[in-house]
């Protein structure tokens, strides 16, 4: 099974990490206190048919003299056992970091592998990009190369960070040509928030322009959420068990920790296939290769269904309807990590993989496939280009979930909006001393930055209007 290493970078990227390690110890039965999951015996179920945990549990976690039989049933056992999970930890201020290293699950983080500083990059990505980033290069490198040492099968690093503020953008971007450098053949898999366009940061245009910048530079594949959709989604499942007049969620109030789970069970269903055994698995490396058909255009739309929050809730889904209702969710805006729209008229899908996960049937699968062809448009060259994958291990509070991954050309719009941002600022050149007082950045990084990303407009408005005509219709006329 392949091994990641995830590096969870800035405030966001931490808080991802939070809600990621209790849910990640529940995908192998391991209940964390505090946490309101108590569906251990059926997940238990499931993983009594692994026929070797070790080597599933491997992959997230590095087990010191990795022992035959593992039966790890709580967090007491894990720290008897030494486990330690295989993170690392990046934030220039302490204090969810700090969090962390107090909470219940803090034996499980090497102290070593935690990188921090005091009061952060104030939302300057600058700042993180090289002020903290020279200043730590040679520790980053040090922390980087004992996680790589304490695994024998590395497939990716799985980075997590937000590109509105200054660290996790800034720096996390840092982290992530050091990466490039120093390991050019594991792949990066970055997921990266996106701030909403109400900013709660106003230099976030700013941020989020350079960094995309690197992310298309460096990067294997991005798997961009929005803030708007996670509040969106949240607010749908708020509305669902009626709760809709106690609270309704906006740009202002943020349920970050219900918004974090639904990137958390991505990121758990999309590495499933690498993590557990299965004659159907898709396993990581299969993604890039069959998703990102030219190198910069490495952007990959996300959506899951079902979607679930902090606490799983028991879910049987049986019988064909429900699962075909499975796949229209996951089709559905309702459930996109990102708000582009890949069934819009002029759009164009490059490739596209579905991956279900419990009990659901290849021919379930392929029936729903088809559905799939039928509703969207793929580039001439690319009709074919489906990708499946079937774990047999279902997330747990769950019997069977899917995620829909595209790489689509209507992902532009996420490029458009960031340029429409960005020049509302610059035109004026509203805060940009702040980044040109920082020593290594220059005011041509901005415009560098924005001519890149325009390219990759116009990338995605090419293949748009190689578009085929849509033949069937005209052997009618
Ligand atoms: N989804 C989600 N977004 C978050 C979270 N925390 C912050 N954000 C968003 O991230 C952006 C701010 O980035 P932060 O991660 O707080 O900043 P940072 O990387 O710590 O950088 P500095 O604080 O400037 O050093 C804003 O758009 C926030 O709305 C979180 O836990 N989840
Ligand atoms: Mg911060």
């Amino acid at each position: 099974m392949s091994q990641f290493i995830t590096v969870q970078v800035g405030q966001c990227g931490n808080q991802i990490g939070s809600a990621f390690w209790p849910l990640a110890l529940h995908e192998y039965g391991i209940q964390t206190p505090n946490t309101g999951m108590n569906l251990l015996k059926t997940q238990r179920n499931h993983i009594k048919n692994i026929s070797d945990l070790s080597d599933t549990f491997d992959s997230f976690f590095f087990v010191p003299d990795n022992p035959r039989n593992l039966c790890f049933k709580s967090i007491t056992d894990l720290e008897r056992a030494k486990v330690k999970a295989r993170a690392i930890l990046i934030d220039m201020e302490d204090s969810v970091v700090g969090e962390l290293r107090r909470g219940p699950i803090r034996n499980l983080f090497d102290k070593t592998c935690i990188v921090t500083n005091y009061p952060g990059s104030g939302n300057n990505w600058a700042v993180g990009h090289y002020t903290h980033a020279m200043e730590y290069h040679e520790r980053l490198e040090d922390t980087i190369r004992c996680s790589v040492e304490k695994c024998c099968r590395l497939h990716g690093f799985l980075i997590t960070h937000s590109l509105g503020g200054g660290t996790g953008s800034g720096l996390g971007t840092a982290v992530l040509k050091l990466l490039t450098d120093d390991y050019p053949t594991v792949d990066r898999l970055v997921s990266c928030v996106y701030p909403t366009v109400a900013q709660d940061v106003i230099t976030a245009p700013y941020n989020a322009l350079l960094a995309t910048k690197e992310l298309v530079e460096h990067a294997t594949c991005v798997f961009p959420i929005e803030n708007e959709s996670l509040l969106n989604i949240c607010n749908t499942q708020l509305k669902q068990k009626n709760n809709r007049d106690q609270i309704n969620y906006n740009s202002w109030c943020k349920p970050f920790q219900d918004m974090n789970s639904v990137v958390v069970n991505m990121l758990l269903h999309l590495t499933s296939g690498s993590r557990f055994a299965g004659s159907l698995n898709m396993d990581m490396n299969e993604i890039a290769t069959n998703l990102v058909a030219y190198p910069k255009l490495h952007y990959i739309f996300s959506s899951v269904s079902p979607l679930s929050l902090t606490a799983p809730t028991m879910c049987n889904i049986q019988g064909t309807k429900l699962l075909d209702e499975l796949f229209v969710n996951a089709w559905s805006r309702n459930n996109q990590l990102i708000n582009v729209d890949p069934l819009q008229r002029n759009s164009v899908i490059l490739s596209a993989a579905h991956i279900a996960r419990g009990n659901c049937s290849m021919n379930d699968l392929k029936r729903n496939v088809e559905r799939f062809r039928r509703k969207v448009s793929f580039s001439e060259w690319s009709k074919e280009a489906m990708k499946i994958g079937l774990c047999s291990v279902p997330p747990p509070g769950h019997s069977s979930s899917l995620l829909c991954l595209l790489n689509t050309s209507s992902m532009s719009l996420l490029f458009e909006n960031l340029v429409k941002q960005f020049s509302k600022l610059y035109r004026r050149k509203a805060h940009v001393y702040h980044y040109t007082q920082v020593r290594g950045f220059e005011e041509t990084h901005f415009l560098e930055s924005k001519e890149i990303i325009c390219d990759l407009i116009a990338q995605y408005a090419e293949l748009e209007s190689e578009k085929q005509p849509n033949i069937s219709r005209l052997e009618i006329l």
